[in-house]
């Protein structure tokens, strides 16, 4: 199992989690902060079994098309994905 740590711009957030939860995926929103430029965005906390990694990937491709924010504007990618091997998952 991989937990994907996913950094996304709030525009994008509705259509991604919409795309998820259609596909039977699980995920956990989380208000963040951009370090460098210090405006809103959103993590997305996803778990996901191995076999299903390359789906999900393509969901987030699919709907995080990125932007132009910051005054002078600098372009800020679809999303920002982490993958991290989740060494035990308990639901309890
Ligand atoms: P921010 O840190 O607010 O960065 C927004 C955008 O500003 C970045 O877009 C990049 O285009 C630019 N940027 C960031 N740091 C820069 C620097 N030191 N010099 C010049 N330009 C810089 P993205 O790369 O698409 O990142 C979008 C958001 O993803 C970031 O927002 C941050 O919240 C997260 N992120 C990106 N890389 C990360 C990392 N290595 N670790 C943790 N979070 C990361």
């Amino acid at each position: 199992m991989k937990l994907l740590v996913t950094i996304v711009q709030d525009q994008d957030v509705p259509a991604l989690i919409e795309a998820l939860m259609e596909n039977d995926f699980r995920a956990t929103k989380l208000a963040s902060t951009g370090g460098f430029l210090r405006a809103g965005n959103t993590t997305l906390l996803i778990g996901v079994d191995d076999e299903r990694l390359d789906e999900v990937i393509a969901l987030i491709k699919q709907t995080c098309k990125g932007t132009q924010r910051g005054e002078p504007a600098i372009s800020v990618g679809g999303a920002t994905v982490f993958s991290v091997d989740v060494e035990r998952f308990e639901r309890i």
